[in-house]
């Protein structure tokens, strides 16, 4: 068994990676746990059996797709939910945004590997993106502005910018939405072109939320004048005052009110 999951990953077999991952997890669990150092036959087994996933609930069934960077199966076990009478935003916010935050934790700890932290981000991004015509509900018929939003240079972090995007676009905001890994000479261009009125940045790591300081002084050089607010785990008000930001909100839901208020928009 061994050799046929090295050998699936050599030849990057579809999922062989987390499959693999998974199984060498377990490997050295139930040998440490046996207080051996030589590998020996496995007689692990990875995969919960279909009659125990069938016993969970859609809500565990959805959590665990995230959880274990299910991509095949996630867009059936989220229309099952939604079957269920479960609203789409519920389970955003009561089942995919914990779980994914376990897999950071996880990856934290160094009990999961980047295979694992793509398979369960591009699981949550598919099931989001299942869900999108349910939670784009567009509750204004007013004329409302434009925001460019963008994940910045050297950052490939999506989720939280796409929610934010999402968001805004179901409050009638013009959303022109850059994408990630976004040099600071784009997003002043397009904000120019588009006449934005909002730039909206995102930014994941410690390393990268100083290309928000480097935009938003290239905007300042430009003369600019678009409110520039930034968001992503890693950014605080404290950083947001230090570079000059003209707003910070800590989750995608704040940031339509932030947007809103900078822009003197009636809630
Ligand atoms: C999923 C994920 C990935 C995925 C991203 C897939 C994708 N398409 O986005 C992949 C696997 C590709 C990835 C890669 C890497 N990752 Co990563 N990743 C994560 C993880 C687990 C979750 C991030 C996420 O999507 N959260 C869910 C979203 C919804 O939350 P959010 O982004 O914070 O967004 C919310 C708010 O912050 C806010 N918000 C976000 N943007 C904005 C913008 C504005 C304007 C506003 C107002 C608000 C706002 O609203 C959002 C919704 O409420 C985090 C850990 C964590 N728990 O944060 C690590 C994490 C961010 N990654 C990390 C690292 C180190 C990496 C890698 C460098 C790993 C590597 N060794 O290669 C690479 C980075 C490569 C690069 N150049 O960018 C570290 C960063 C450490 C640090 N402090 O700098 C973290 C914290 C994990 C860790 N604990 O070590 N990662």
């Amino acid at each position: 068994m061994s050799c046929a999951f090295a050998s699936d990953l050599l030849l990057n077999k579809k999922e062989a990676d987390v499959r693999y991952i998974e199984l060498m997890d377990a490997v050295r669990a139930k040998r440490e746990a046996a207080g051996e150092t030589a590998p020996k036959e496995t007689g692990i087994r990875i995969h919960a059996p279909v009659k125990e996933q069938e016993a969970l609930s859609f809500r565990d069934r959805l959590y665990r797709d995230v959880l274990k960077g299910n991509r095949e199966g996630i867009t059936a076990d989220t229309q099952k939910a939604l079957d269920e009478g479960e609203a789409a935003k519920t389970l955003l916010d009561d089942v995919l945004l914990p779980a994914i935050n376990e897999v950071g934790e996880l990856f934290d700890k160094g009990k999961y590997f980047l295979p694992q932290l793509i398979a369960s981000a591009e699981a949550m991004k598919t099931s989001i993106e299942y869900m999108e015509p349910l939670l784009l509900q567009a509750n204004t018929d007013q004329e409302m502005p434009t925001v460019v939003i963008a994940t910045v240079e050297g950052d490939i972090h999506d989720i939280g910018k796409n929610l934010v995007a999402l968001m805004l676009k179901n409050y009638g905001f013009h959303v022109i939405d850059l994408g990630k890994d976004v040099p600071k000479e784009t997003i002043i261009e397009e904000a120019k072109k588009h006449n934005a009125q909002v730039i909206a940045l995102s930014a994941l790591m410690t390393t990268t939320m100083q290309q928000m300081r480097h935009v938003i002084e290239y905007a300042k050089e430009q003369q600019i004048d678009a409110k520039i607010i930034v968001g992503g785990a890693v950014i605080t008000q404290e950083y947001a005052d230090e570079i000059g930001a003209d707003g910070y909100s800590e989750d995608a839901a704040e940031a339509v009110k932030l947007t809103k208020r900078l822009l003197g928009i009636n809630e």
